[in-house]
């Protein structure tokens, strides 16, 4: 990868200006092969921005691709290169897609610019560009970054709370019954077997009660850790409530989920959980009800109630066991 030549031709990131303190300075990538053009653009850019300039297109959109950029500010009037057909690459890119775009044309050049605001470019500026004009359109496009980046995170935070258990971050309940119905059916459109068990763990409120809620909220939380070490990317495990976890594993059949349960019911039992930074050792046994997809087209809702039935009869038996 060439080096960029921002540095070449002397513009840096500025200090910490007013205006970046106040959040809106931001990346910008020029895409520029006139030195005559791009000499008096960037430094004016780089009182409230840090700037880099790339002459090369093709460059530039991997730049671009990889530099995490607020906003590209492309010329037009590429010498041997068409600066439309850049924007059009950078739209068309899921890297680049949402990286706004001012274009720079030449005042003649309007059928162009036209074109530009079809193909997806933000925002204009015809030459002689007056300085606080670019200003101004760089400014708000970068606020307008700033701002769509922020609403998308606050969208992907709200979408994984909605689906995370907060305590042990685990999927939850409704992931997990969301996610039920769909797993079962593909199960029996690839007449692949599917095991689903319920583990619970035994007088969990005596821990409560000896230990404290906090250490019990510990004890969760490390039990969490252990089912996510011993399933496989494709199994779906969640907190079903309370002390209660639910694993559903897509293509096993009866025979390799009770080994599954059993190894992990012996591992539980045979290894006291470390709470309060390794001061206690708590020793926990867990009993687990299991049960798979009977016949095709079979609501898993039976299936979650045979493993009930299941794990009602290891608790009834004596608990730390494994009940199919
Ligand atoms: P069993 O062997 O029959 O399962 O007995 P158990 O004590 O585990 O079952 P029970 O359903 O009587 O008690 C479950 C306890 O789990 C009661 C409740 O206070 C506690 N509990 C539920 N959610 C949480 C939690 O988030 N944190 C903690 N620390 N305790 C919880
Ligand atoms: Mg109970
Ligand atoms: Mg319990
Ligand atoms: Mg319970």
């Amino acid at each position: 990868m060439r080096a960029l030549t921002s540095l070449e031709i002397g513009v840096q990131a500025p200090e910490r200006s007013a205006v970046t303190d106040a959040g809106t300075g931001g990346r910008i990538l020029l895409v520029d092969d006139r030195p005559s053009s791009y000499e008096r653009l960037a430094p004016i850019l780089a009182a409230e921005h840090t700037v880099d300039v790339e002459p090369n297109p093709t460059e530039a959109l991997f730049h671009a691709a990889e530099g995490n950029y607020d906003l590209l500010i492309v010329s037009l009037s590429l010498e041997n290169f068409d600066g439309l057909r850049l924007c059009s690459q950078a739209r068309s890119l899921e890297r680049t897609r949402q990286i706004p775009i001012l274009a720079i044309a030449d005042i003649d050049n309007n059928a162009r610019l036209l074109r530009g605001l079809e193909i997806g470019v933000n925002d204009y500026l015809t030459r002689p560009v007056d300085k606080n004009e670019l200003l101004a359109r760089a400014r708000t496009q970068v606020r307008r970054r700033r701002y769509t980046d922020h609403l998308r995170d606050n969208v992907q935070n709200s979408i994984e709370a909605a689906i995370t258990d907060g305590l042990t971050g685990l999927h939850n309940r409704r992931y997990m019954e969301s996610h039920l119905e769909t797993l079962a059916e593909q199960a029996a459109l690839r007449s692949k077997p599917l095991a689903l068990m319920i583990l619970d763990i035994d007088y969990f409120k005596s821990i409560n009660d000896n230990y404290g809620h906090d250490c019990g909220d510990d004890v969760l939380r490390e039990f969490a850790t252990r089912i996510r070490k011993s399933i496989r990317g494709i199994d779906l495990a969640c907190r079903y409530g309370g002390e209660e976890f639910v694993i559903v594993m897509p293509e096993t059949d009866m025979h390799v989920a009770s080994m599954v349960a059993e190894r992990l019911r012996r591992s539980i039992a045979g290894e006291p959980f470390s709470i309060d930074r390794g001061n206690k050792r708590i020793e926990v046994t867990i009993s687990i009800g299991l049960a798979t997809l009977e016949k095709k087209g079979e609501p898993i809702a039976d299936v979650l109630k045979r493993a009930d039935v299941a794990l009602y009869r290891a608790k009834h038996d004596g608990r730390n066991r494994v009940v199919a």
